[in-house]
């Protein structure tokens, strides 16, 4: 018997699923939750990792990434490397309901949110421009392959934005510890599924970098005939395995919404075991599950769920795999 409707988010972002819960009580549409609750994150700056003043990218500047599906007629809007707009799910929206185009990106984004009538403002805080100045004066490269910063006590000159194109140094950081997108699925009473997501990408990111979450079925997917996924974690190479399409189409063909997640994790773990990742999921009877990736220092990953049992926001925290 399905246990409907659902609001499922990755992390403990309680107000997010509170705030998309009682859109659905106010008998809003799954959209207007899924839009609500990821915007609400946006708004509080969720961890950091959602919305402005977190994660500057390479030049200080914090840029947006988000999307939003609706799974029964598979409209996607889409925004990536979105600049001076707060609202980025919103943007996504707006994409999706007011052009036939799926993803906008950039500065021309940022025009297209204006026309629509969304506020510009710079993203950057003081926090922000702290954080990046202490980066600016980190005395070692970052090391890009082992996603961690460098032992500061080791001197090794300051780091430079833009090394030497001959040095084999790969640009851009991903500093995965204090990074964690919303992805967020609803399911409405008759069974829609949305999925949303929205972040500030990845730190110290390339200036033109757009990560997973707003490619559909890579950050987000969403099937109102089977369910719906969505991702977090390191969005450059979890992209490449497109997680939530992958969890959706097992999903379609049987499979427990854990074991989907747990399929889509190891599908990326076998090629990158020290990469984080994790993934949550939802069936369209309600039924719900989530995975990630054991990295040192990370074992069990946080996930929130609304529904008529739990009665609440309830996280649940799943042991990676
Ligand atoms: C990205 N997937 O832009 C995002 C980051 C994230 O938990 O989800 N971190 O790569």
């Amino acid at each position: 018997e399905a246990v409907l409707p659902l609001v499922i988010n990755t992390w403990g972002f309680e107000n997010a699923s509170v705030t998309a819960w009682l859109s659905l009580q106010a008998g809003l549409s799954p959209l207007d939750a899924a839009e609500r609750g990821c915007s609400v994150c946006e708004e509080e700056q969720c961890d950091g990792s959602v919305g402005f003043g977190g994660h500057p990218d390479e030049s200080g500047e914090t840029t947006l990434d988000a999307l939003i599906m609706n799974g029964d007629t598979m409209e996607v809007g889409a925004v990536g490397d979105l600049r001076r707009v707060k609202n980025a799910v919103g943007v996504a929206r707006a994409v999706m309901e007011h052009t036939r185009h799926t993803l906008l990106v950039g500065e021309s984004a940022s025009v297209f949110a204006q026309d629509m009538g969304f506020r510009t403002e710079s993203l950057s805080t003081n926090e922000s421009v702290n954080t990046f100045s202490l980066w600016l004066r980190q005395k070692c490269q970052p090391n890009f392959r082992r996603n961690v910063f460098p032992d500061p006590s080791v001197s090794c000159g300051p780091y430079k934005p833009r090394p030497d194109p001959r040095q084999r140094q790969r640009r851009g950081l991903v500093n995965l510890r204090s990074h964690d997108t919303i992805g967020m699925i609803v399911i409405g009473q008759s069974g829609q599924v949305v999925a949303a997501t929205s972040t500030n990408g990845a730190s110290y990111k390339v200036p033109g970098r757009v990560g997973d979450s707003p490619i559909p079925g890579a950050g987000a997917y969403a099937d109102s005939s089977v369910g719906g996924a969505a991702a977090t974690g390191d969005g450059d190479v979890m992209m490449r395995f497109l997680p939530s399409f992958l969890a959706v189409e097992l999903m379609r063909s049987g499979a427990t919404p854990t074991a989907a997640c747990n399929t889509a994790i190891y599908r990326m773990k076998k090629h990158y075991p020290e990469v984080f990742g994790a993934i949550i999921c939802a069936n369209s009877t309600g039924g719900f599950g989530a995975a990630c990736n054991k990295i040192s220092g990370f074992t069990q990953f946080p996930f929130t769920v609304f529904n008529p049992q739990s009665n609440k926001a309830q996280v649940h925290r799943v042991d990676c795999v």
